[in-house]
């Protein structure tokens, strides 16, 4: 296949790509191509917030010169378009979070008898970070109590500010407050962007970015770490599981039910039902073997991290799944779910079933989910894919390709897998860092788009960070990626990754690439960064690891929200694709000089990986010599077998004395 017509990295997608082309059926790769992205709107050149437009501030000296009917300036609208980006994937984040907080009260209360506390130490360690007394009570008084404080979250009215601000290392709350931008509720935050946006309101691009990152904290520091914590609660914290990744997940003699969007509470249940002995002789009594259940972008990540349940990928698979003619039925919730399945379902048998009062498209069937009554329409679902299976053909390009994977690295696991239950740390990690051994972390997350080799940027990028010894940990469709690829594998480290990295993920046993879950389970991210400045000897605080974010691919604006919060916790990000402001050199310059003078991170847009990965390398090493670590070599560790020898012991020792006492 020529570069030029590469629509995906993935040896299986592109299978299945070729075929849908000699069969004429459209998909988001066609739709890309044929769609180009409106150049003035994809600049932050557009203002549509009023009807006195959309104005167009274009020309030669657009910066210095064009102005909105209203008199906005370029930066101003460039600032307003970001913000609101901001607000919209926070809202997405923050709804899925609010979700699953109104479950685990239903649960407390006794009115979701499907669902249940499972991780009592996880629901006692957010209880003692919410001061919450738990010893000696009820459970379930205790679960009351989480749910009521965390869903203050969201509409906490006066001042106030959220209750997981004070998870992040004292001197980032600091930077915070100097900065004008502690989150107060979640919803607040959303609200007085969208207020602020608004025709004649704030124009400063400053002030605006300002609550740009107000609003994102809320959404890491609120509903991305509410989300993570309450799903650890309600169905257990992470531990690793070996599955299966891509299209040959589905099973041609089976019935295939697929759970694709974002939340895990009904895919929780499918994944109970599946199992039931009636479903299966019903599943036998219509000619199938039995039922086989799979996933797709961050609902699978759910499931995968929790159940070890097989994924078909990440956000462009989802046509190609359909394509395969094996999926019986598709489950969608929220988020990330394109429209055109309900389209191209119509070409096969497949049934696609809307399920979340919140989203609807037309021409699939609905059937809403309550947690109220959880599993009986868990069992419905599963009902209607098996009556389906007698209705599948020939019809569809059937791929066997098959990764295996391991996922499901909660910072609980990889805490306890450098120690052990009781003598869990990051000591290991950070030592490793300070050594060299590890160069430094990156956080390879975000989407997989259409618009670049779909997959190929993550998989450059994962390959190319851990030859440079870097860990990477990974989230979202970033997982999908590598999953699909085959590097979520600890023999990945062996084969690629540089000699210091592989050391160390052969002494701790683990791969180079750590699956860490889904996007709201970038939370787990920053509260790992948290404990690793606790732990001493790397920074005493998120800004200045040698850390990175990198969204090579990222397309939602909910992956925007994510970079702003990592950007204000103190982690340099870089995005793929042109920048969404470039048009403005003011606004970039704030998310990217300002921001880092502030915050220690920063939003980069960078469409060239061999660029981002450089950019990424420097920041890492920059990082480490401000820390006055250890200058990294690459090839200088590899041949000895002791994790440490007395040099780099010494160099630790001296390097965390700064440290000692945090
Ligand atoms: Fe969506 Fe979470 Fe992006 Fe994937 S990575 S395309 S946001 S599913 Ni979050």
């Amino acid at each position: 296949m020529s570069e030029k017509k590469m629509k995906s990295a993935n040896e299986a997608a592109s299978k299945i790509i070729e075929w849908g082309e000699a069969e004429k059926i459209e998909t988001c790769f066609d739709r890309a191509q044929k769609m180009k992205p409106c150049p003035i709107g994809s600049v932050g050149a557009c203002c549509k917030v009023c009807h006195m437009g959309p104005c167009r501030l274009v020309g030669k000296n657009a910066e210095e010169e064009a102005r909105g009917v209203c008199g906005a300036t370029l930066a101003t609208v460039a600032a307003r378009n970001m913000l609101r980006m901001i607000a919209a994937g926070t809202s997405a984040h923050s709804d899925h979070a609010r979700g699953m907080a109104y479950t685990l009260l239903a649960v407390a209360n006794g009115e979701a008898n499907d669902f249940k506390i499972t991780d009592v130490r996880k629901l006692y360690k957010v209880a003692g970070i919410l001061d919450i007394e738990f010893e000696g009570r009820p459970v379930l008084d205790v679960a009351r109590d989480v749910a009521t404080k965390l869903i203050e979250d969201f509409g906490r009215q006066m001042g106030g500010e959220l209750n997981y601000i004070k998870r992040a290392p004292k001197k980032t709350q600091e930077r915070w407050k100097k900065w004008g931008v502690v989150s107060r509720s979640i919803d607040r935050e959303v609200v007085e962007a969208m207020h602020r946006t608004n025709i004649g309101v704030d124009h400063d691009p400053d002030h605006l970015l300002t609550q740009g990152l107000r609003t994102a904290l809320a959404d890491g520091w609120g509903g991305c770490m509410i989300s993570s914590d309450i799903t650890d609660i309600l169905f257990g914290t992470p531990t690793p599981q070996r599955s299966e990744a891509s299209f040959g997940i589905f099973k041609e003699d089976e019935v295939n039910v697929v759970v694709h969007g974002h939340e895990p509470l009904l895919a929780e249940l499918i994944v109970d039902v599946v199992s039931e002995p009636d479903m299966i002789s019903y599943a036998k009594s219509k000619g199938a073997k039995g039922i086989n259940l799979g996933g797709m972008c961050c609902t699978a990540n759910e499931v995968l991290m929790r159940h070890g349940i097989a994924t078909a990928g990440g956000f462009t698979n989802q046509e190609l799944g359909i394509m395969t003619g094996l999926v019986d039925l598709l489950t969608v919730d929220v988020q990330c779910i394109m429209p055109a399945i309900v389209e191209i379902s119509k070409k096969f048998h497949t049934k696609v079933l809307t399920t979340s009062e919140k989203a609807k498209i037309k021409g699939a069937t609905h059937l809403q989910f309550d947690e109220h009554r959880g599993k009986e329409i868990a069992r419905e679902i599963v009902k209607m894919a098996i009556d389906n299976y007698p209705n599948r053909t020939a019809k569809g390009s059937h791929i066997t390709d098959k990764f295996p994977v391991i996922a499901g690295f909660s910072h609980e696991y990889i805490e306890y897998m450098q120690g052990g239950r009781w003598r869990g740390s990051f000591r290991p990690l950070n030592d490793a860092i300070m050594a060299g051994r590890v160069r430094g972390v990156v956080g390879l997350a975000g989407c997989d788009n259409p618009r670049v080799p779909s997959t190929g940027l993550h998989r450059f990028l994962a390959t190319e960070l851990i030859k440079n010894d870097v860990l990477i940990v990974s989230t979202g469709c970033g997982s999908a990626a590598c999953g699909t690829a085959g590097y979520l594998t600890p023999e990945m480290a062996l084969e690629n990754a540089g000699p210091g990295l592989r050391e160390v993920c052969e002494a701790i046993g683990i791969p180079p690439i750590l699956h860490l879950g889904a996007c709201v389970d970038n939370a787990r991210i920053l509260t790992i960064a948290s404990a690793m400045a606790a732990e001493g000897g790397l920074s005493d605080e998120i800004g200045g690891m040698p850390a990175v974010g990198i969204a090579p691919e990222w397309m939602s604006e909910k992956a925007i929200a994510i970079g702003c919060y990592f950007a204000a916790s103190g982690v340099p990000v870089i995005f793929g694709g042109e920048s969404p402001v470039e048009a403005s050199s003011e606004v970039t310059r704030i998310m990217t000089e300002v921001w880092f003078e502030r915050f220690k991170g920063a939003l980069h847009f960078e469409p060239d990986p061999e660029k981002m990965l450089a950019m990424a390398l420097d920041y890492i090493d920059k990082a480490r010599e401000a820390l006055k670590l250890r200058k990294y070599e690459p090839g200088q560790f590899g041949t000895e077998k002791v994790l440490m020898d007395m040099a780099a012991r010494r160099e630790i020792e001296r390097a965390a004395k700064p440290h000692v006492g945090f």
